[in-house]
């Protein structure tokens, strides 16, 4: 519903976020739930992550049909894709499309921002304010705002003395950017920029990039989708999630062998090469069972992609500093389309900002520690998240006591299955910390938390309960489990932001359940099936 400010309303459920997590909770809420409920979003439309994120380039490097609602056969049916790879500008025309076919935008308070969340012991209540004056009393709090939603920004010396246009992948406007005969300058080689960068550098006067770490990207392999098996998905869309929801990350990879040490260097190189040609996420999650387990079998992918940059980029050196050393798949593969070969153009240059970092901004441009200087028109932040943990802190949570979620999480996440923390009653967190989240399919992700969710709010509703928070011993078996599988890895090997280690000052912990989608589900489910164990009702 939509909330009249500077008066204090009531409704049984507040949500936060109207992307993919708050569309469909709130459907959930309203029309099978028959509960009153009201979003809180701060853009001017709905869309989350894909409303935001609008640069040159942006794009799913999961593939259109399997990064899409499933509970609806309808939408299923009604909605098609065009590309393989959907971009953001279709993606976000989707989830319009979606609001639009459930009536939902009534229900959403755009350009409204929560700042403060407070729960009151005595009435088992939380009261949520907004910047636009809003105060709201409910007994349900949701966060769906997304877990790669609050900016990084590096607090670069100088950083506000730049007079040239500035641009952040992650807040892009919306009118669009035209770089046509301007230099232009961006700090940051992630999955955002090494879309973005081939891009710009079509229209820019001369781009120059400022990396710090080079990334193992693959191809994405995007092309037109193909009508006839798009055709074959929507005739049998519930064995296409049946699979889906069964493989480990959301998305079935059929080609996944067993040890890449036990074949011969021309079986390997054959079979990296198909899941190459594959495109996506194929190497990655879909080559051996080992490169993600053990450091030898690591290397020897890791290998085949330096070799494969170096016979892409022309310029020696420039493919040297382009070959990343760290253990390969340990950060999330960037997708890439004609990213190398961008470095081949006469108007790009690589700059090193690992041996010599970024000094200072300047008025013009930014200067390096050896005192080299740099002049733009542009200068563009493509410098990553704080992720899991920065929305949410932003929504200034006060629990039982008043303890902030800050101070319970000052050593890292507390929660079990990754949705609940303790002495935090009634507060749900779709794709939470400690969750598959972002290592899992999305949109199958959210519905699997959302269905959950509104299982336990039923369970209660059906059993005259007011309440309902882990139990505080739960959250240290579940981080054990959690960080368990992430040590039996090589993930936590390298500074990510699945680490925290991206953020000066973060408590490192691994913040993605690896057990995979299904075995998850599982854990979800027993605790449902037995009356949540591990819970605390009242
Ligand atoms: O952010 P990042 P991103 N000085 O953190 C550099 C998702 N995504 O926005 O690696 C200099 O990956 C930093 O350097 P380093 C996806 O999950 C999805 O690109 O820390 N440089 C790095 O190069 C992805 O993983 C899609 O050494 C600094 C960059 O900035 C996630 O979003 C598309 C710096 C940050 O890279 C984040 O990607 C795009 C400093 N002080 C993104 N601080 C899809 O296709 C940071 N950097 C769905």
């Amino acid at each position: 519903m939509t909330i009249n400010a500077n008066t204090v309303s009531h409704v049984d459920a507040v949500v936060v976020g109207a992307g993919f997590a708050g569309l469909y909770m709130l459907h959930t809420l309203r029309d099978k739930l028959d509960l009153e409920a009201a979003v809180f979003e701060a853009a001017d439309d709905v869309g989350g992550t894909w409303y935001w994120n609008r640069y040159p380039g942006a794009r799913c490097d999961i593939s259109s049909y399997h990064y899409s609602f499933s509970f609806s056969e309808e939408i299923q049916q009604e909605w098609s894709w065009s590309e393989k790879y959907a971009a953001q500008p279709e993606i976000l025309a989707y989830l319009g499309f979606v609001a639009d076919r459930l009536n939902l935008r009534q229900d959403i308070n755009f350009e409204t921002r929560v700042i403060s969340s407070d729960y009151d012991e005595a009435s088992q209540r939380w009261t949520i304010k907004t910047n636009k004056g809003h105060t709201v009393i409910c007994k349900y709090y949701i966060s769906g705002v997304g877990t790669l939603s609050y900016a990084a920004n590096p607090e670069f010396e100088g950083k506000d003395s730049f007079k040239g246009e500035v641009y952040s992948t992650s807040s892009w406007p919306h009118h669009g950017v035209d770089f046509t005969g301007k230099t232009v300058g961006i700090v940051g080689t992630g999955a955002s920029a090494i879309q973005a960068i081939p891009l710009i550098a079509q229209e820019a006067k001369h781009l120059t990039v400022f990396q710090r770490t080079p990334n193992y990207a693959t191809p994405l392999q995007n092309g037109p989708m193909d009508e006839q098996e798009a055709h074959a998905i929507k005739a049998n869309y519930g064995e296409f999630r049946r699979e889906a929801r069964a493989a480990l990350a959301g998305v079935p990879f059929p080609k996944m062998r067993e040890s890449i040490l036990k074949e011969s260097p021309e079986e390997v190189e054959k079979h990296l090469e198909s899941c190459w040609e594959e495109g996506g996420f194929s190497l990655w999650l879909g080559s051996y069972g080992d490169i993600l387990f053990d450091e030898k079998a690591n290397k020897v992918a890791a290998e085949f992609v330096r070799k494969k940059i170096r016979a892409r980029v022309k310029d020696p050196r420039t493919a040297d500093l382009l070959c990343p050393d760290y253990l390969y798949g340990t950060k999330r593969q960037p997708c890439e389309t004609n990213y190398f070969e961008t470095y081949n153009r006469d108007n790009v240059s690589l700059v090193d900002i690992k041996s010599n970092p970024i000094r200072r901004i300047t008025e013009r441009g930014l200067e390096l520690d050896n005192g080299d200087g740099y002049v733009f028109d542009c200068l563009i932040y493509s410098t990553g998240f704080d992720a899991f943990t920065g929305p949410l802190f932003n929504l200034n949570l006060k629990g039982r006591k008043g303890v902030s979620l800050r101070e319970h999480w000052s050593e890292g996440p507390r929660t079990n299955l990754g949705i609940m923390s303790h002495g935090f009653p009634n507060f749900f967190m779709i794709t939470g910390p400690q969750s598959p989240s972002v290592l899992f399919n999305m949109p199958l992700g959210i519905e699997q938390h959302v269905e959950w969710i509104a299982d336990v709010i039923r369970y209660m509703e059906d059993n005259g309960l007011e309440s309902i928070e882990p139990e505080k011993a739960k959250e240290d078996d579940w981080r054990e489990m959690v960080e368990g599988i992430a040590n039996s890895t090589l993930m936590p090997k390298t500074n990510t932001w699945y680490t925290g280690s991206n953020i000066p000052g973060k408590p490192r912990s691994f913040m993605v359940y690896l057990g995979g989608g299904a075995a998850y589900k599982q854990e979800c489910d027993e605790a449902a099936r037995n009356g949540y164990d591990g819970f605390i009702l009242g």
